[in-house]
């Protein structure tokens, strides 16, 4: 189990590393946007996932300098991108916690020089959960920034139809049990039919995540989803392999 300590040597010795899976706008056949997933290229133990260490990082508060990091090298990352195409960076819900979470965008947008526009945040529902009027200002000021806000892995947890009404969200993302489920079950097809239904109406984009088959690519389309993400698209990589290796639309 990966210590604290180690976490601590990850954020000064330069080893936490970004990679970057693309969305894929099926209208236009087009990347339009990279998610950004951080890992730990840890020097003994190689690569290291998130489901390992964020947890920590956010028991011990270390995730407000990992969240930092993650913000500042998308942004930068993201000029060098001849597409400009958006980057979506995840944001824990302890982040909220600390004041200081708009001025770190803001300082990360600055330092960059990135366009506001070509910002993606996302946040899960736990955001909403607690602390709700306090987190709401802060997503109010990040929008007033001029970045996008993404409900991330929704139809999992709680009341989740309530948050739409909460914070005018710039996209929403359908949670991969959804996609992974549509084709044996009724139920998830039903859900995310729901979903995208109501995303219409409500004029928000929807994303399908974890498309792993051209099947699902296929009646996900039909169900009326625009925005692509998954390994049919694309595993997530380094900035600069970006390019090589993803299956063509
Ligand atoms: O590829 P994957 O195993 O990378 O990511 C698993 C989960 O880890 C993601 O769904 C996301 O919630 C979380 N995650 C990945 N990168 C980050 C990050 O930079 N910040 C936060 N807070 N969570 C992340
Ligand atoms: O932030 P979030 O939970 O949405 O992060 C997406 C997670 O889903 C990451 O761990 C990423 O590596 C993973 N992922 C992305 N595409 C696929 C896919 O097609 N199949 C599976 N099983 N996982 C995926
Ligand atoms: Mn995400
Ligand atoms: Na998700």
């Amino acid at each position: 189990r990966v210590v604290e300590m180690d976490l601590r040597d990850a954020i000064t010795c330069n080893q936490l590393r970004l990679y970057y899976q693309p969305i894929t706008d099926a209208r236009h056949d087009a990347v339009i946007g990279y998610e950004a997933l951080m890992r730990w290229q840890h020097p003994e133990n190689g690569l290291i996932m998130p489901i390992d260490f964020i947890p920590i990082a956010e028991e011990t508060g270390l995730i407000h300098s990992l969240g930092s990091f993650a913000l500042h090298e998308a942004c930068r990352e993201a000029t060098t991108w001849k597409g400009n195409q958006t980057v979506a960076v995840n944001l824990s819900p302890i982040q909220f916690k600390n004041s200081g979470l708009v001025s770190v965008v803001e300082s990360a947008l600055e330092a960059s020089g990135l366009d506001p526009s070509r910002l993606e945040v996302e946040i899960t529902e736990s955001v909403l959960l607690d602390n709700t009027l306090g987190n709401i200002s802060i997503l109010r000021k990040l929008k007033a920034l001029g970045v996008r806000i993404a409900l991330d892995d929704f139809g999992t947890g709680y009341s989740s139809l309530s948050y739409l009404r909460s914070f005018p969200f710039d996209k929403i993302k359908i949670d991969r049990s959804f996609i992974n489920d549509m084709q044996d079950s009724r139920e998830a097809l039903a859900i995310i039919r729901a979903i995208t239904g109501m995303s219409r109406s409500l004029d928000i984009q929807t994303t399908a995540e974890g498309v792993e088959t051209d099947e699902q690519f296929r009646r996900l389309k039909e169900e009326g989803c625009t925005l692509f993400q998954g390994y049919f698209f694309g595993r997530p990589q380094p900035s600069e392999s970006r390019l090589v290796g993803f299956a063509p639309l």
